[in-house]
């Protein structure tokens, strides 16, 4: 089991193409693939399916592999649940912790079982929605396809993708065309197409498959030219949003849906253009991240200079080969100057974290080295020195100030013991505190330790937090990883009313990823952040001063 979790790793973190690997009989080369391995590769490659898994699967109980997604079961809870009770779903589990049956197994204990029922609570409750970063590239691909459609004028993406939701429901794109049936005839047979659930003259509904036994579904809606904007509108929502506006319609004696904003007497007034509805309803063309109902449908707001993707100057957070990352120092630097930066902070992990491979303090001194040398190699880029220092459980940090010193960028985070302290031990906004507290620490990371779908935000009062950032001249981190989004958009609108600076970080373990940045700036966007609140966006020199405003 696992030697195939093992090969699972290698084939994931590739750089070379697997399926030319397999052509050339490559497959061996990789690490921890035997002949073995490769064969039901090839087999996958061949038909998509591989025989002795398929035939595992048969034996097992439908029900079971989903317990493994639940936070706290591992492999070997759900084998001994499922040999011991007899447990062979979610229902049989509820009802063996329900019963207190779980608790006596031998290994299990009230507390495990505690965790466990937390576990299942938190998957019901985060539901099927679909973390951002894995709907927006499926949403842009089909939007591609379907712009090149003949008889295709304009293509969005609307809904909650184009709000810059943390997660999916579904994914809705709208298409300006005349002949609608001909285009959803084409769209409901595109490849990757895993069920039809609707296809008409102007709308389609159809699935794809995103993981096994998990799909997302996909509406393309067909309208003309002189509709477009008003539909556009109305499927970008919210729906909150749109009740706002409607209000304002019906205040005039308007009527407003998607189709256009119509007067008394059923006249058009607009529906076009997007813009055109604001305006006839004397409002400012509102950013699609902002339509939440949160204030925003005001007549005297300004959301003109949002932060865009080009107003980032530089990545303040990546992770090398040192640590747990994937590409060297170099790489990392070379691919973040291809994306235009300025700047770059090289910040692996500290000790503690030893999961992570994290830096002994003599393989940090000799990382420092390295990292000065490669900002000499590579012009054009300036690679600072940094550290993402775990926060350890009494508040101190992972490496002594003298270490620290000879960083020029300190990122500081909890990786070890969330939980909510309790007797004789701190919080999470005790511990965060106090690492702001120390003249040395410029961030703090990934400030809730939240994973989308997967690991709830640590409880931590963000507002004492919020607070002592502002008063320690500490940055807060908007980390970017579609994985995390932390901060989330409220909490970087609470940032920014108490005058913090925030840092946008993608903690890209690999070149690829340092492209998430885009999920960063959305969330920021719906906080109404500017480049004036992100140190990143200004240049080298802004930064560094507001780095030294901390330091001295
Ligand atoms: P999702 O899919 O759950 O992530 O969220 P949305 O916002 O994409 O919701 P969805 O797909 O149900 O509908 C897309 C948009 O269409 C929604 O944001 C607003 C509009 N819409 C859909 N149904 C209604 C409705 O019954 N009333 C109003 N006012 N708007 C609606
Ligand atoms: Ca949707
Ligand atoms: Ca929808
Ligand atoms: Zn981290």
């Amino acid at each position: 089991m696992n030697s195939y979790r093992r090969a699972g790793r290698t084939l994931k973190d590739a750089t070379e193409d697997v399926a030319a690997l397999a052509q050339e009989g490559r497959l061996t080369e990789l690490p921890g693939i035997g002949k073995g391995t490769a064969q039901r590769i090839q087999q996958y490659l061949d038909t998509g399916r591989i025989d002795v898994l398929a035939e595992l699967e048969a034996k097992l109980p439908e029900g079971l592999p989903a317990l493994l997604e639940i936070q706290g079961m591992g492999p070997k809870k759900v084998a001994l649940a499922h040999k011991e009770l007899g447990v062979s779903g979610l229902d049989d589990l509820k009802r063996v912790i329900e019963s207190g049956e779980l608790a006596e197994l031998p290994g299990m204990g009230a507390k495990s079982v505690e965790k466990i029922a937390e576990g299942i609570k938190f998957m019901e409750t985060s539901g099927e929605r679909t973390p951002l970063g894995i709907a927006m590239p499926i949403a842009e691909a089909v939007a591609e396809r379907v712009r090149a459609l003949p008889g295709v004028k304009r293509v969005e993406i609307t809904g909650s993708a184009r709000r810059g939701a943390e997660t999916i429901g579904d994914i809705d794109i709208l298409c300006q065309a005349k002949d609608g049936a001909k285009i959803i005839k084409v769209f409901v047979g595109f490849d990757g197409v895993k069920r039809v659930l609707a296809s008409g003259s102007t709308k389609g509904s159809v699935t794809v498959e995103i993981e096994r036994g998990r799909e997302l579904q996909i509406d393309l809606r067909v309208v003309p030219a002189e509709s477009f904007g008003a539909a556009l509108q109305y499927f970008t929502g919210s729906k909150e949003h749109n009740v706002r506006l409607r209000e304002i319609a019906i205040k005039k004696k308007w009527r407003l849906n998607e189709y256009g904003l119509f007067d008394a007497k059923e006249k058009q007034l607009a529906g076009r253009n997007e813009e055109d509805i604001y305006k006839k309803l004397r409002l400012p063309w509102i950013p699609p991240e902002l339509r939440q109902d949160r204030g925003e449908v005001d007549p005297e707001a300004d959301f003109s200079g949002l932060v865009t993707i080009e107003d980032i100057r530089g990545d303040l957070h990546v992770h090398t080969v040192a640590s747990d990352g994937k590409n060297t120092i170099e790489e990392m630097a070379v691919a973040a100057k291809k994306l235009g930066y300025k700047y770059i902070a090289v910040c692996d992990h500290s000790k503690s974290s030893t999961i992570a491979n994290g830096l002994s303090i003599d393989r940090m001194r000799k990382h420092i080295e390295a990292i000065r040398k490669v900002d000499e190699k590579v012009k054009g880029i300036k690679v600072f020195v940094g550290t993402e220092v775990d926060i350890l459980p009494d508040g101190s940090l992972d490496y002594p100030d003298r270490l620290l010193a000879e960083c020029e960028w300190v990122v500081a985070s909890i990786h070890s013991a969330m939980g909510k302290g309790g007797k004789g031990k701190l919080s999470p906004a005790e511990r965060t505190i106090a690492a702001m507290e120390n003249p040395y620490v410029s961030a703090i990371g990934h400030p809730t330790g939240r994973l989308l779908g997967q690991r709830p935000p640590m409880e931590i009062d963000m507002t004492t937090v919020i607070e002592a950032a502002s008063r320690t001249h500490t940055m807060i981190e908007i980390n970017a990883s579609w994985q995390r989004l932390d901060l989330k958009d409220v909490h970087i609108r609470q940032a920014i009313d108490a005058g913090v600076m925030l840092c946008m970080n993608t903690d890209a373990h690999r070149t690829e990823t340092l492209d998430e940045m885009r999920y960063g700036v959305l969330t920021a966007r719906r906080a109404a952040a500017t480049p004036k609140h992100i140190a990143n966006c200004f240049t080298l020199a802004g930064l560094q001063k507001a780095i030294a405003k901390k330091r001295g």
